[in-house]
This record gives structure tokens, C-alpha cells and sequence, in this order.
């Protein structure tokens, strides 16, 4: 490929030569070509696409539960069926239509309101994506078989322990969504490192739109809410394969410690629900409002203030098992506080209506909708935050319908509403409201009638989950009347359905800019193209199509940043976090299957498990890491280039050549939801030392002091050889780098020696919990060793083969990173192992 000259009054003279050259390096193929689509426009239409049709499969569930429930000792679902259905409908809602819905929005819509061509990781998204549709698949054919979960969506022990669950539908749970939790996982990774690093030259933190916060907040909720449940599903499916006793009673275990994983994770996911979804009312319900939302910088603090917030109240679940009081009264009065900076954001959108001049366009029906369920719902959780009425209703319908108006009011009505409001943006045609209005009044009259009547039978005591009751009871006409409502809801559901799917069909031609936005993705093309913008925009207050309505044409003429094309490069820019100041030239990688091979060879590993068949899994691992190494060398430069042009008279460098490349911060990342992960397990721990009689037995404590030894030489020479590696004089020269590297390597395999040793002293950990737990974290620690040798190993492959040099640093940062935090949680091991016996015994 011949060097473009990079110069953009060049470019301006033939801005469809501009979009040819754009679209030659970032067009994707279609036909089976699409397959290795990594681009953020494609693989979030996926997203959304699959969550809808997911979503429509959880309602018809709910169909199901509404018609069985309609009349007493109804006889249209077996129990156990019925089992399965419930459960199913509640995974299917929150881990497979509620979390990739926000996956799905945030990855089509960030690089566009952010004013970049792509994701920070186009790859990884892709194989969120995989990774997402197969492990939701698994769920739907355990369920076409009549195997799926059924033990209740939050699968509690010892029911979903295998004495009383002995089939795989309890592993399907664990396997399927651990499976899924992986694309929530790189979502989150690949939502902050893009927020942070990859915004429009001038875009400080301060001038983002505030959808951007919120994606920004949910992620790091994600970030630290999903290794709790992560870590909970592989103790339990270890305990129900292995039999190592974590939640077992009779064996130094727990059956709390599953309730307490869970909600550490289960009570922030409702706020990852909702905060998406309200960052949604925060943009539409200004522009229909036709000004500036009020309290920009008060909606900021009071998001990070509920994050915060919401990973202190979990225990509000579990007020009815016996827990201390002056807990009861702190984690009651922590859930009643968190209406507080709810509020702030509800009177932030009242007053942005009321100082406005709002329109009732569509979108605002729903958000009226919203409004007005997602309330009741609050106060019904404020009601439910107080402990003695929690105790009256526990586990009645009286929740059931406070959760819905809660998820279907604060999640669903404002989807409804994004999805009309981006509607234009995706399909490139202009909204037709004739089936809109209808389908919304059929959804929130139908919605209402089947939820208000289950405040009423939950008090009357209908008990939730139960598969059938009898005429006695006087249940029967309230429930008569829900099911009629839930079917009303579903008329209005299919309607919306047909609405969205005229509209593609058949709706004509949109204009750019159909609402009158302020915000960047409202300046490319509708469809967008590839690249979502011919040249990047220079941004100077928070809704800069407003103060320049022309923006978008002068971006397509090639008059922003990077309007041209470099040796067929696929950039964009990335910036410094706070200031918004152009840092450095990001270039991506392009369409490739290896995402979509990565995540059938994941699925490999996690089939073999389900099905026991062990050497299969042991074999998937290292493949799996393999291919993530064959990932790397298109994100390394071989040479050093200097500063390039990118625009304007500016000039920056490659992400390979800058001090805070997004790679380092993805790692960083990963580290912290790695630790977090850590920290639950130390938490377990430390729970069963306290609550669990005679833990841990003393005869159970072993001593090996040779591996105890071993191991703390071993990462301490790891860590410092790795760090060694990078420093300035060691780093320019070939031989010195990689003797270090080497001794890298070394000292993570005597570490491991060490743990191994470690782990034979200790008692078989079927015995007991206090060995189980022990091992467990033992192999934690040991599997941070073994990567920390592949990273090591890996920096003298990329050194040999030329992507290293004093200013191509970062293989070798990343590395050194890892080993840093393989010897923290390695030390951190041992003091657990060894240290606290002798603080607590
Ligand atoms: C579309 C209309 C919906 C209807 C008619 C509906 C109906 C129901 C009913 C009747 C139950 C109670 C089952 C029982 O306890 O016996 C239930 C449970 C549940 N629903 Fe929905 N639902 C709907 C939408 C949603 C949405 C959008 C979400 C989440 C985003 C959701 C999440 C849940 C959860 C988590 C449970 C608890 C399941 C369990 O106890 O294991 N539902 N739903
Ligand atoms: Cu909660």
C-alpha cells in the first residue's frame, strides 16, 4: 500500500474518495463473511438483536407462569415443569435480555457520542458476543430437553446442592451463565477502557454527555458486582462435581455463604440494570424537552453515590435468615438511603420537563410510562427496606410485583423509548408511530393490571413460586385478573414487535438529525457507516451539534482530525483521561474469525465440564490461552515511528509508543475485577471461620516448609525479574531483556513447585471445608503463577520477534503488571493459609 499523504485540505477536496479509502480498509464482507465482523456497529446490532429475541422468549415464559397460575389447581404445567419455567424466566430476563440489551446499546452507541471510529477492543467484543449467544443457547436447549434449572433464579443451597438437585440442571445454571458472565466481563473491560482513553480531541471528562457516565458507572459496577457470582458458581459447581463441601453443614460449610455470594452480586445488578436505562432518560427526555438537562454535575455524583451505595445493602435480602440485629439495622437503614440520589436524578428530570418545552413524540410516552411505574416500584422498595414489613411479605407476590414494577418500569419502558429514539440511527428511516401509541397504551394497562393485583394477593399471603393453590384461598380472582392483564401486555409487546419491523421494511428515508439532537452520533450518516466518522471532531462544550449544526458535513469532508487513510491503518485517537488532550494514535485491528474460534474453543472447555469429561477441559485451557496469544501480533509494531501527523498541524504517537496505551489499562482492569474475585474468596473464608462451629479443625491446619518457602522465592523472583525486564537500561538491549524475562520465567515455575507442595499437605479436601477452601485458594494463586510464566515467556517471543524497544514498551509493562499482582495474591495466600491459623486459632 502507497503512503497517502496525510493532509487534510488534500482529503477535503473529495470527500468521496475519503469515504471510498475509509471504507476499502474498515468495510466488513457480507454472506459468511459478516462471521468475522469485529466492528462495534455490527457486533452491537447483534447484541441488541439477540437480547430482543431473548427478551420475547423470557415473556412467553412469563405467559406460561400467568396461565398456570390463572386458575386454582390448575393442571397445565407439571410442577416440575413449572420449576423450570420460573427459573428459566428470571434467568433469562436479568443475565440474557437485561445486561447484553446494555452491552448491546453501549457498544453501538459510545465510539459515536464519544467521537471515536471503534471500541478500544473491537475483538473482544466479538467475543463477548460469542461467547453470550452460545452460552445462552446451552440454557435454551437444556430447556427445549426439559433439563433446565430449576431450582429458582438465584439458585439457592442446599436445594441446588446435589443431594436434593442430583441431575446437571443445576450445572447448566452454573456452566451457562458463568459462560455468559464472560462477554459481561470483557463488556465491562472494554466499556471503561473506551469511556477513559477514547474520546474526541477536547473531550474532557466534565464535557461528556451524561449517557457516557452512566455506561462509565455501570461497567465498573460490573466490573466489581460479577466476580462475586462468578466465584460463588465455581465453588458450587466444585462442590456438586467433586464433592468438596464449601456450602455443606455437616462439613465445616455453609449454606449462607451461597446467599451472601450471590447478593453481593445480585443487589448491584439491579442498579446495572437500571443506571443504563436511566442514563437513557437522561438523554432522550432533554432533547424532546428541547433544552439542557438541569443539574448535570448533581446526576454525576448522585450515579457514583447510588454505585456505592448498592454494594452495601445486599444483605436487605436476606433479612428473614436469622442474621444479627444491628445488622438488620444498618443494611434497613442503608436501603431506605438509597432512595436519596434516586430522587435527585427523578426532581433533575421533572425539572428539565417543566423549565422545557417538552413534546409528546413517542419516546416521551414511554418515558412518561417509566415515570410513573418505576415510582411505585421505589416506594414498594423504600416499604420492603423496613424489616419487620419485610418479614410479613417475604417471598410473596408482594415482592414479585415490587421487582417488576421496579425492572419493567425502570428498565424496560426506558428501552422501549431508547429503542425508538435510536430507532433512526440504526436503520437509517424515519419513525412511523401509527402501531407506537397503541402497542403502549395495550403494554402499561396491561403491565399495571398484572402487577397492582399481585401487591394484593402477596398480602393476602400467596407465597411466590408456588405452582398451584386452592379456590379456599381467595386467590382465585386476583389471579384471574393478573393473567388476563399479562396477556393484554403481550398483545401490546407483539404489536411493538410489528411496529419496529414495518419501520425496516418500509419506512422512508431519515434525515441526519431527526430529533434536533446535540450529541455527536447524531452528525454521521444514518445507517453509519463502518468507520462512524470520515473525520474525527475537535469537541469543545457538551453538545457540540447544537452550537454547530453543520459539524456533520464538515466532518464527512474530511475537515476533522485523521480525515485520511495510512498505509490502510484503521485509526482513531485516544486521549488523556481528564483533560480530553490527544495522547496518542490508536490503531485497531480488522475483521478476523479468531474472536468467534476463541469462543467455540471457550465453549469447548465449558461443555466438557458440563459433561464431566475432564481431559477435554484440561486440554480446552491451554488452547484457550493460546488463541488469545495468536490474537496479538496485529496490536504491536515492529518498528519505532515516531510522532505522526494526525490533522490540523498535530501530530502523536502510535499506542504502541505511549506511556498509557488502553491495553495497560484493560489489564489494570481485569486486575481489579481479579482481585475483586480474590477478595470474595478471602471473604469466604473468613465467613465460615466465624459462623461455622470449630473451624478449622486443628488437626486439619498442615505446615510444609518447603513449599512455603519455595513459593515466596519463587514470586518474589518473578516479580522482581518481570520488573527487572522493563527497566530503562535493561530494556534497550535485547540480550538483557530477555535474560530477564527468562529468570521471570524460572521463578514462576519454583512457585509453583512450591504451591503444589503446599497443596499435598493439605488434608483431601473432600473431608472438609476448611481443606477445601485451602486448596482452592492454593490453585488460585497457582494458576496466577502459571499465567505470570506465559506472560514472561510470551514478553521473550514478542522481544525476539521484534516488538520491543526502548519506546515499545508495553508487552513488557503488561507482563510486569501481571507478575506484580501474581505475587500479591500469592503472599496474600500463604497469610491466609498460614497466617490466620495463628490470629484467629
Ligand atoms: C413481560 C412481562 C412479565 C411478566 C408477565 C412476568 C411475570 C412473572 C411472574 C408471574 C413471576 C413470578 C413467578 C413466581 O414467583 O411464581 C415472575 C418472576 C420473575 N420475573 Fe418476571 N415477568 C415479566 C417481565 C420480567 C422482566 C422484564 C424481568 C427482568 C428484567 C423479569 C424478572 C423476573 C424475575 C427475576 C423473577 C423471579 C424468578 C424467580 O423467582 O426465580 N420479569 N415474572
Ligand atoms: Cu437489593
Amino acid at each position: 500500500m502507497t503512503n497517502q499523504r496525510p493532509d487534510a485540505s488534500a482529503a477535503a477536496a473529495s470527500p468521496i474518495r475519503l469515504h471510498k479509502q475509509l471504507e476499502a480498509v474498515w468495510g466488513t464482507p457480507g454472506g459468511w463473511g459478516r462471521l468475522a465482523a469485529v466492528n462495534h456497529t455490527i457486533v452491537g446490532r447483534r447484541f441488541i438483536a439477540t437480547a430482543f429475541v431473548f427478551f420475547g422468549i423470557g415473556g412467553i415464559l412469563a405467559m406460561l407462569i400467568r396461565a398456570q397460575l390463572a386458575t386454582p389447581r390448575s393442571a397445565f404445567l407439571q410442577p416440575e415443569i413449572y420449576n423450570q419455567v420460573f427459573t428459566m424466566h428470571g434467568t433469562v430476563m436479568m443475565f440474557l435480555f437485561a445486561i447484553p440489551m446494555f452491552e448491546g446499546f453501549a457498544i453501538y452507541l459510545l465510539p459515536k457520542i464519544l467521537g471515536a471510529r471503534d471500541m478500544a477492543f473491537p475483538r473482544l467484543g466479538a467475543y463477548g458476543y460469542w461467547c453470550y449467544l452460545f452460552g445462552g443457547s446451552m440454557l435454551l436447549i437444556a430447556m427445549a430437553v426439559g433439563l433446565a434449572p430449576n431450582g429458582g433464579w438465584f439458585m439457592y443451597t442446599p436445594l441446588s446442592s446435589r443431594v436434593y438437585t442430583p441431575g446437571i440442571n443445576s450445572d447448566i445454571w452454573l456452566i451457562g451463565i458463568t459462560f455468559v458472565e464472560i462477554s459481561a466481563l470483557s463488556a465491562a473491560v472494554e466499556i471503561i477502557a473506551t469511556i477513559l482513553k477514547m474520546r474526541a480531541p477536547g473531550m474532557s471528562l466534565d464535557k461528556m454527555p451524561l449517557l457516557a457516565w452512566y455506561l462509565l458507572v455501570t461497567a465498573f459496577m460490573m466490573l466489581f458486582g460479577f466476580p462475586p457470582l462468578i466465584l460463588g458458581s465455581i465453588l458450587l459447581e466444585v462442590e456438586r462435581a467433586f464433592d468438596l463441601p464449601f456450602f455443606d453443614p455437616t462439613r465445616g460449610g455453609d449454606a449462607l455463604l451461597w446467599q451472601h455470594l450471590f447478593w453481593l452480586f445480585g443487589h448491584p445488578e439491579v442498579y446495572i440494570i437500571f443506571l443504563p436505562a436511566a442514563g437513557m432518560v437522561s438523554t432522550i427526555l432533554p432533547v424532546l424537552a428541547r433544552r439542557e438537562i438541569l443539574g448535570y454535575s448533581a446526576i454525576v455524583i448522585s450515579i457514583v453515590a447510588l454505585a456505592f451505595l448498592s454494594f452495601g445493602l445486599w444483605v436487605h435480602h436476606m433479612f428473614t435468615v436469622g442474621i444479627p440485629h444491628l445488622a438488620l439495622a444498618f443494611f434497613s437503614s442503608a436501603s431506605t438511603a438509597v432512595a436519596v440520589p434516586t430522587a435527585v436524578q427523578i426532581f433533575a428530570w421533572i425539572g428539565t420537563l417543566a423549565a422545557g418545552r417538552p413534546q409528546l413524540k413517542l419516546p416521551m410516552l414511554y418515558l412518561l410510562g417509566f415515570f410513573s411505574v418505576f415510582v411505585v416500584g421505589g416506594l414498594t422498595g423504600v416499604m420492603l427496606a423496613i424489616v419487620p414489613f419485610n418479614w410479613q411479605v417475604h417471598d410473596t407476590h408482594f415482592v414479585v410485583a415490587h421487582l417488576h414494577y421496579v425492572l419493567v418500569g425502570g428498565f424496560v419502558f426506558p428501552m422501549l423509548a431508547a429503542a425508538y429514539y435510536w430507532l433512526p440511527h440504526i436503520t437509517g428511516r424515519v419513525p412511523r408511530h401509527s402501531l407506537g401509541v397503541p402497542a403502549f397504551w395495550l403494554i402499561i394497562i396491561g403491565f399495571n393490571v398484572t402487577f397492582l393485583v399481585m401487591h394484593l394477593t402477596g398480602l393476602l399471603g400467596m407465597p411466590r413460586r408456588i405452582h398451584g393453590y386452592g379456590a379456599e384461598t381467595g386467590w382465585e380472582w386476583p389471579n384471574l385478573i393478573s393473567s388476563a392483564g399479562s396477556f393484554v401486555m403481550a398483545i401490546g409487546f407483539a404489536l411493538f414487535t410489528v411496529d419496529v419491523l414495518m419501520h425496516w421494511l418500509h419506512g422512508q428515508r431519515s434525515t441526519r438529525n431527526p430529533w434536533g439532537a446535540g450529541t455527536l452520533e447524531w452528525s454521521i450518516a444514518v445507517p453509519p457507516t463502518n468507520y462512524a466518522f470520515a473525520s474525527l471532531p475537535d469537541v469543545a462544550t457538551r453538545t457540540p451539534l447544537q452550537q454547530r449544526p453543520d459539524l456533520g458535513n464538515h466532518l464527512a469532508r474530511g475537515g476533522g482530525y485523521l480525515g485520511f487513510v495510512r498505509h490502510g491503518w484503521l485509526e482513531t485517537l485516544g486521549v488523556d483521561v481528564m483533560s480530553g488532550r490527544v495522547e496518542q494514535i490508536v490503531r485497531l485491528p480488522n475483521r478476523t474469525l479468531l474472536p468467534l474460534f476463541t469462543a467455540l474453543v471457550t465453549g469447548v472447555f465449558f461443555v466438557a465440564v458440563l459433561f464431566k469429561l475432564y481431559v477435554v477441559a484440561l486440554l480446552a485451557l491451554p488452547a484457550i490461552v493460546a488463541m488469545l496469544l495468536a490474537w496479538t501480533p496485529v496490536s504491536g509494531e515492529r518498528r519505532d515511528r515516531g510522532a505522526l501527523p494526525i490533522g490540523h498541524g498535530a501530530a502523536a504517537v502510535l499506542h504502541s509508543e505511549a506511556s498509557s496505551p488502553p491495553s495497560l489499562w484493560a489489564l489494570g482492569l481485569t486486575l481489579a475485577a481479579d482481585a475483586t474475585a480474590f477478595a470474595s474468596l478471602a471473604f469466604g473464608i473468613l465467613f465460615l471461620w466465624v459462623v461455622a462451629p470449630n473451624w478449622p479443625p486443628p488437626a486439619m491446619i498442615a505446615f510444609a516448609p518447603w513449599g512455603i518457602s519455595l513459593s515466596t522465592a519463587g514470586l518474589l523472583l518473578g516479580f522482581i525479574a518481570g520488573r527487572l525486564a522493563t527497566a530503562r537500561r535493561v530494556i534497550g538491549s535485547g540480550r538483557r531483556r530477555e535474560a530477564a524475562l527468562a529468570v521471570a520465567v524460572l521463578g514462576q515455575i519454583v512457585a509453583l513447585f512450591g504451591i503444589a507442595d503446599v497443596i499435598l499437605a493439605v488434608p483431601p479436601p473432600t473431608q472438609h471445608a476448611y481443606a477445601a477452601a485451602t486448596t482452592i485458594i492454593l490453585i488460585y494463586a497457582g494458576l496466577h503463577a502459571a499465567l505470570a510464566a506465559v506472560f514472561a515467556g510470551f514478553g521473550i517471543w514478542r522481544s525476539r520477534t521484534g516488538y520491543v524497544s526502548q519506546t515499545r514498551t508495553v508487552d513488557l509493562r503488561i507482563g510486569a503488571l501481571w507478575s506484580d499482582a501474581t505475587a500479591a495474591i500469592g503472599i496474600a495466600t500463604l497469610l491466609i493459609v498460614y497466617g490466620l491459623p495463628r490470629v484467629m486459632g
